[in-house]
């Protein structure tokens, strides 16, 4: 097809959620009518923190868009449906810890290295010369920050912003597209232009800034033969996840990259900082012991672990209010930028995959003509903005809930303080809710592609 007569999409931003929408095109765009162009704003493509845990339901899409064979050797374990333990929780905030109980999913969470993943996603870009079989063609432009975009006022009455969408880049040369996606994560400028651009925009201002949840994190990485050695026999030693709880304070810690490291997570929650907002960094390097001085008096086995992790982090955590809107027009939001969320269901990249599934199943879909009509394109919007917009606010709000009960902080646990000795069968019963909301992951994402297909047939019936 010539490439003038292909849809044009352009992705802002080369995270996990922009490279899997340009990967599912690809998959599936059997007639050949797209054209990605991937603007990322760094100068090369990388990818910051450690490890992810990834759902069978989010494993499922993965596989459907052809990365299987590429991810299977890199996660932790092989990618069935198997009941597995996905944590053990442990009573940790005194010096002797106990085990609560294992919370189970069929299936497990397949715990992989961030980077790999995303190496994994870069090298299936259909980029012309990468062997990858190109069905939508892709072009990525690296040093490309979008600062502005315009939308062209057409004389068609009937559909004012018509004519294509011009992106504007710093120390770049424009470019025009006909669909514009914001996938430039928590701190959009695609999501800041788009939500100000709304009628009434003064309803969206709280939207435009991330707010801080109220928890700071502190990451870092164990080297398993130093575990060995500092502690022979060590519990993370050979366990496919655990998480050390206690009053206001909860750790994951689960193996990644084959099992060559163990990726640690301290979350510790101050709820008066809820809501409010951050303007420092918001990652850095700090000293081991700032990150041990919070977690004294824990279990012996808990800071062995961070005796062990040479260079920590601290992440203040932020989150964007419950957004209604992730598309109009010619604009679409995806992964973060529309609904970055709390990380304690380990769902944040899922939801942005989703979002990329569903709107590649929408853009590639047979019924969809080449070049777009404006009806088309305002029943793909309606659509993905009607199906994502609930999914992306109930786990949002199902990942914020799920970090009050990892830290005790669960309505009957007001009396308790760090360190206190809590009956375990109160224990035992928050745990078996932790595991039942975790139930999401194994449902299937393929009914919600059906779903919005049909409607996207429903409608054209109507046109
Ligand atoms: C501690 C922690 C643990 C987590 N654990 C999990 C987990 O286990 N499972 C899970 O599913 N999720 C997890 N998450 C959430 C997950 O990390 C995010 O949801 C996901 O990485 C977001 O991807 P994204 O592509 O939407 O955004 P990002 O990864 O932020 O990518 C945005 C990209 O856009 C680029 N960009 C920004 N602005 C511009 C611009 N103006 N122009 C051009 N490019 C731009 C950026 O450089 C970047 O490359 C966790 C998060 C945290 C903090
Ligand atoms: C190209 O599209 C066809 C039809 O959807 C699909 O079978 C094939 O796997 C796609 N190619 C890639 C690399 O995904
Ligand atoms: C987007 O979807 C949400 C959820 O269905 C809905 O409340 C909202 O009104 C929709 N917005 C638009 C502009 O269609
Ligand atoms: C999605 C989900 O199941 N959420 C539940 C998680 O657990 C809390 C506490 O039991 C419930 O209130 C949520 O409804």
């Amino acid at each position: 097809m010539p490439q003038q007569e292909r849809i044009r999409v352009a992705i802002v931003g080369a995270g996990i959620a922009g490279l899997t929408l340009a990967v599912a095109l690809n998959a599936f765009d059997s007639e050949q009518k797209i054209a990605v162009d991937l603007y990322e704003s760094a100068p090369e493509l990388s990818e910051i923190g450690a490890g992810i845990n990834v759902w069978p339901r989010t494993w499922e899409i993965l596989r459907e868009i052809g990365l299987g064979d590429a991810l299977i050797p890199l996660f932790d374990h092989y990618p069935d449906l198997k009941p597995r333990v996905i944590w053990e929780i442990r009573k940790a905030d005194q010096k002797n810890g106990f085990k609560v109980i294992d919370i189970m999913q069929n299936g497990g969470a397949l715990r992989i290295h961030r980077a790999d993943f995303q190496r994994s996603l870069i090298n299936y870009l259909p980029l012309a010369g990468s062997g990858v079989p190109v069905n939508t063609t892709c072009t990525l432009h690296l040093s490309h920050k979008l600062v502005d975009y315009s939308l062209s006022i057409s004389s068609t009455a009937s559909y004012p912003n018509s004519g294509p969408v011009t992106l504007h880049f710093a120390d770049k040369p424009s470019k025009t597209c006909d669909i514009l996606v914001g996938a430039d994560g928590i701190k959009s400028t695609v999501r800041r232009l788009f939500l100000s651009r709304l009628p009434s925009p003064e309803r969206y201002v709280k939207f435009l800034d991330p707010i801080r949840t109220g928890t700071v994190v502190y990451r870092g990485l164990v080297d398993k033969e130093e575990l060995r050695k500092a502690s022979p026999g060590h519990r993370a030693l050979d366990h496919p996840g655990l998480t050390y709880v206690g009053k206001g304070k909860h750790a994951v810690v689960y193996p990644v990259s084959g099992g060559k490291y163990v990726n640690v997570v301290a979350a510790v929650h101050d709820k008066s900082k809820q809501g409010t907002t951050w303007e420092g960094q918001l990652h850095q390097e700090v000293s081991q012991s700032e990150f041990y001085d919070r977690f004294v008096g824990w279990e012996e086995e808990f800071q062995t672990l961070i005796h062990c992790i040479r260079r920590p982090t601290r992440w203040v955590l932020q989150a964007l209010n419950h957004l209604d809107i992730f598309a109009k027009e010619r604009v679409f939001l995806l992964g973060d930028s529309a609904h970055a969320m709390a990380p304690h269901l380990g769902a944040g990249a899922s939801v942005g995959i989703e979002d990329a599934y569903i709107l590649a199943s929408l853009l590639a879909h047979p019924s969809i003509p080449h070049p777009l009509s404006m009806q088309h394109l305002s029943r793909i919007t309606d659509i993905y903005n009607n199906t994502r917009v609930p999914q992306a606010m109930s786990r949002s709000k199902a990942s914020s809930d799920q970090g009050h009960l990892f830290a005790l902080s669960a309505p009957g646990f007001e009396r308790f303080a760090e360190g206190d000795d809590v009956p375990r069968d109160m224990l035992v019963d928050l745990f078996h809710q932790v595991e039942e909301n975790w139930s999401w992951a194994t449902s299937k994402a393929d009914i919600d592609r059906r779903q919005a297909t049909d409607l996207l047939l429903e409608s054209r019936a109507r046109l």
